[in-house]
């Protein structure tokens, strides 16, 4: 079965994580969310990006999920002390990732050939695409004013009230080639646990700008018994006027959503949802918590009517 996954950061690498451990390379393509994306430091971040590949390839902080394992601070603290930034932590050989980018950028290189080469490096086979080589930035509209995306989440720890989202350059911003083509061949494209507001709602518009496909489209819920287990999703639904829950996400994607998975603790709630829902334990520990719910996932999608 060819999948297409859509991920954000943390929760969507690790289904993708998940699915690798089971579908072949040539079977799994993650198209991954720049929205997230900013210039820090001179240098171009993709944390979401990094985190897909980072995970995929074993090298992911397991503390944090973002960044590396084994990591260590001297540039930042470094940095610190000169009097510059530090309230993005970036890790020495993180920085690497963002330095070694940044100049192939400035080369002209685009950032899915830079993708498919740092994969390339770490060992990473299956296809990590981003959603666009043209840049779309999410800006997060809140009562404080619009704040670029890092800067309300990492900066401002997601304090500022949550009014609304804006995805500048999404208009203009071109699906990558290599995203094309895997949803055309792709038998269902499966929406990774991550936040629907500001991680899976970009890759949708710059992906399906006026209609969505035929094929199967399948939800994970990043929210379990209304919280969110790491991000502010739950928040936002909150501030937005949602009650945050399997159900609210299930509303959210409605208008093209084939099925979605709930959590256990939503089985209750899981039966005022009107598509075939799989109602399973979704938090996932360990490996093996990945890969089993990407197998079910995958049974679940076997099984559609
Ligand atoms: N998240 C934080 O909460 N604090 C950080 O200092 C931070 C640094 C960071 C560095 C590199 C990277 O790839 C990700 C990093 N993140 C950090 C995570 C990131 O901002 C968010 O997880 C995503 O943008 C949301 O998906």
């Amino acid at each position: 079965m060819k999948i297409v996954a859509l991920a954000g950061g943390v929760g969507g690498a690790k289904l993708a994580h998940g699915l690798a451990q089971i579908l072949p390379p040539e079977d799994l393509t993650i198209i991954v969310n720049t929205g997230d994306d900013f210039e820090h430091l001179g240098l171009y971040i993709s944390p979401d990006l990094d985190t897909v590949c980072y995970t995929l390839a074993g090298l992911a902080n397991p503390d944090t999920g973002w960044g590396r394992v084994n990591e260590t601070w001297n540039a930042i603290a470094n940095i610190e002390k000169l009097g510059g930034p530090n309230w993005f932590r970036l890790g020495d050989q993180d920085i690497a990732t963002h330095i070694e980018r940044t100049r192939r950028l400035k080369e002209g290189q685009s950032l899915s050939q830079i993708t498919r080469d740092f994969c390339k490096a770490w060992g990473v086979r299956h296809t990590v695409l981003p959603m666009s080589d043209q840049p779309v930035r999410t800006i997060v509209e809140t009562d404080e004013g619009d704040l670029p995306f890092q800067e309300y989440f990492v900066h401002r720890r997601c304090q500022p009230r949550v009014k609304g989202f804006r995805f500048d350059g999404v208009d203009s911003a071109e699906p990558t080639a290599g995203a094309r083509e895997a949803i055309q061949s792709a038998d269902a494209i499966i929406i990774c646990p991550s936040n629907p507001w500001v991680s899976i709602d970009p890759i949708l518009r710059v992906l399906f700008p006026n209609s969505y496909p035929l094929t199967p489209i399948i939800a994970i819920s990043p929210i379990i018994g209304g919280q969110t287990v790491k991000g502010p999703a739950a928040k936002m639904f909150a501030e937005l006027g949602i009650n945050p829950s399997a159900l609210a996400v299930a509303e959210h994607y409605e208008n093209f959503l084939t099925g979605i998975v709930v959590d256990s603790v939503d089985s209750e709630l899981a039966k005022q949802i009107r598509i075939p829902t799989l109602v399973t334990d979704t938090l996932m520990k360990s490996n093996a918590d990945r890969a089993r719910l990407a197998q079910e996932t995958l049974h679940f999608i076997g099984n559609l009517p």
